[in-house]
């Protein structure tokens, strides 16, 4: 039996997404585009061949004929369209971040709980990104010893957006590594201190994070949102016996002129577009068995992410090092 996946948001995720599930899932049918601008539905639905085209996002998720939700729409939507969805009964896959107030992510576990069972698996990709994979098994088998250190460089081309501050890098760019990171770790964060470089011309200078586990491993994230030259995600994990470095993905190198080269992603869709794969398909998994992803992140994750992006974003502003201060983990997610 087919799963029949609505889409909702048909901006740059949304439609990444659409692609995905209309020649990627074998097993899904790409039911409904949903977004308020119907010509941007329109569009994506001609694009990847959708049955449907729709503007309302709640009535989408009640609709009979969609069995799972992928939401992509603004980040303010995702904590309330979640919430629909598990009052629906149908499992979504909601973009990062579940929200950027770790208060809205605890209504949305309490929305879990109460129905018994998990409803939202979040678009944190990167844990299916094979790099990431290999730094977690390198862990568990002991070949490099125990975790001391993780080194973090996170780039983009240039800020997605015109108003982005150096606090978004926090709250929007940086999740990424600190959901990431606690899960290779497999450990929860003790605190936080933010640096930035001043530049007279900045627009959003980089930021520079220190974060200390709670087992006392160090972890260090630089996000740069004005690179300029490339999308480049670097990631080194130091054990007591080795360390295990991320290598680019690039499928050549040219040679010319007593030099070689190789090229940068424009940006994250096609960086992580294998990982992106994988997550969806393990979502497919998750809606046909009703079994959670084993390494698929959940509402906790989601919390804890809001949690460490808000200490770090108040860490920026006051100039200290600050706590990271979560609330105890609920059964429920054990
Ligand atoms: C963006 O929102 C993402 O989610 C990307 O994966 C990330 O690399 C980028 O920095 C964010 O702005």
């Amino acid at each position: 039996m087919t799963i029949r996946i609505a889409v909702i948001g048909a901006g740059l995720m949304g439609a990444d997404h659409a692609k995905i599930v209309a020649n990627e899932l074998p097993g899904a049918t790409l039911q409904v585009i949903c977004d308020m601008d119907a010509a941007r539905a329109r569009s994506v639905a001609d694009e990847t061949g959708a049955l449907d085209v729709a503007s309302d996002p709640m009535a989408v998720i009640n609709r009979a004929d969609v069995d799972a939700v992928i939401v992509a729409s603004p980040d303010f939507t995702h904590a309330p369209l979640s919430k629909a969805c598990i009052a629906a009964g149908k499992r979504v896959l909601c973009e990062k971040p579940l929200s950027q107030s770790s208060t809205e992510c605890i209504e949305v576990m309490e929305a879990e709980m109460q129905a018994g069972a998990k409803f939202v698996q979040l678009g944190f990709m990167r844990r299916y990104d094979q790099a990431y994979v290999e730094m977690k098994e390198a862990l568990a088998s002991g070949s490099i010893g125990r975790a001391l250190m993780m080194h973090n460089f996170h780039r983009n081309v240039e800020t997605p957006a015109s108003d982005f501050t150096g606090a978004m890098a926090i709250t929007n760019s940086a999740p990424h590594e600190f959901d990431v990171i606690r899960h290779v770790l497999g450990t929860e964060y003790a605190s936080i201190a933010v640096w930035q470089p001043k530049r007279s011309d900045a627009v959003v200078a980089p930021v520079v994070m220190v974060l200390e586990t709670t087992d006392g491993q160090i972890v260090n994230i630089e996000v740069n949102n004005n690179a300029n030259y490339g999308y480049d995600v670097r990631a080194e994990l130091v054990g007591e016996k080795g360390a295990i470095a991320m290598n680019n993905v690039s499928y050549t190198r040219t040679d010319l002129k007593l030099s070689n080269s190789t090229r940068y992603d424009a940006d994250w869709r096609t960086r992580y577009a294998e990982a992106y794969r994988r997550q969806n398909r393990a979502f497919l998994d998750f809606v046909r068995t009703g079994v959670f992803p084993e390494i698929g992140s959940d509402c906790w994750d989601g919390y804890c992410a809001a949690v460490v992006a808000e200490t770090g974003a108040r860490a920026l502003a006051e100039g200290v090092k600050l706590p990271v201060n979560m609330m105890a983990k609920p059964e429920f997610y054990a």
